[in-house]
């Protein structure tokens, strides 16, 4: 809704920064707080709050199922790939407020994603072995 078709280049430049700038983000949010929300203990779960993913980066391991919240006002549909270059690895249908949409990943791998609706809405799953989870720590 905030980029048309017509932003297919700045979208494709914007995915490239966002490539670029993901090792970065990895590690800065690789530590997800967690404990608050008694209610939503699970860490394979992203939050999607005013017009964001939350955590943007997530890690999980390979073969785990990864659920999206919608706590945001709007309806949003998740969507595999960059802004202007879905790789059709998953999709929602619109999800709307208080709904929810889950994808198990069965490969390592690093996953972009972003809203279709809202295409600067964007995120990434990185799905690795139980064995680079624990190298981290
Ligand atoms: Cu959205």
């Amino acid at each position: 809704m905030f980029t048309g078709r017509g932003s297919k280049a700045l979208a494709l430049i914007c995915g490239a920064a966002l490539l670029l700038g993901l090792s970065a983000v990895a590690y800065a949010s690789g530590h997800n707080p967690s404990g608050e929300e008694m209610e939503e203990a699970d860490d394979n779960i992203v939050s999607i709050e005013e017009g964001g993913f939350v955590p943007e980066t997530l890690r999980v391991i390979e073969g785990a199922t990864v659920t999206w919240i919608n706590r945001d006002e709007y309806g949003h549909e998740i969507t595999g790939g960059l802004p202007g270059a879905e790789n059709g690895e998953f999709a929602s249908d619109r999800i709307f407020q208080g709904e929810r949409f889950s994808h198990t990943f069965d490969e390592t791998g690093i996953y972009p994603y972003f809203c279709r609706l809202f295409t600067s809405m964007t995120g990434v799953v990185m799905v690795e072995t139980a064995e680079e989870m624990v190298e981290e720590y």
